[in-house]
């Protein structure tokens, strides 16, 4: 299965996106990421596309969630998503080639123009929850079937 990170920086009431400006999830406000290269570590692949796509030098990663991510009319796209949120790092966010990042209050995050099961998992991580869920993803990506389970701590 493809592994994949992701990464939100949080600074309290507002957390940081970025608009995907080419490949998969073009058009959609997401997190910092991408895929984890061979012989790579998961927090490894992490800060560095967090570095390449929005210039930030990520500090204290906490990990906050894992996501399982099925297509069953596109199996090519199923992935593993590793969530890391992060409130401490160096230098400011900036646009590269692939992403534009902006700061929302949490009450004005924009779900309809994210991925569509977002609007499940984000909310309990604003509230500091931890979080492991599946998601089976119909055609125009629509969410299909879900689970999410709050997750004490990871071992
Ligand atoms: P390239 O273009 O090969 O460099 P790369 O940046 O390595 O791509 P990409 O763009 O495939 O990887 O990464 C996908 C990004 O989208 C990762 O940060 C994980 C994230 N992602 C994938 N499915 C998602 C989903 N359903 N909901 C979500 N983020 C998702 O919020």
């Amino acid at each position: 299965m493809r592994q994949a990170t992701l990464c939100l920086l949080i600074e309290k009431d507002k957390i940081l996106l970025a608009m995907k400006k080419r490949g998969f999830g073009v058009g959609r406000w997401n997190g910092a990421g991408g895929k984890v290269k061979d012989g790579e570590s998961i927090i490894d692949a992490m800060i560095r596309e967090t570095k390449e796509e929005i210039g930030v030098e990520v500090k204290n990663p906490e990990k906050f969630g894992l996501f399982h991510f099925n297509f069953p009319h596109k199996p090519e796209w199923d992935q593993d998503v590793h969530l890391f949120v992060v409130k401490e790092w160096d230098g400011s966010p900036a646009e590269s080639e692939e992403m534009m990042p902006a700061w929302f209050y949490f009450e004005q995050i924009p779900y309809e123009e994210m991925w569509p099961d977002d609007k499940h998992w984000l909310p309990h991580v604003l509230q500091g929850k931890k979080v492991e869920a599946s998601f089976i993803f119909g055609q125009g990506d629509v969410v299909r079937k879900h689970n999410i389970r709050i997750v004490e701590s990871w071992i």
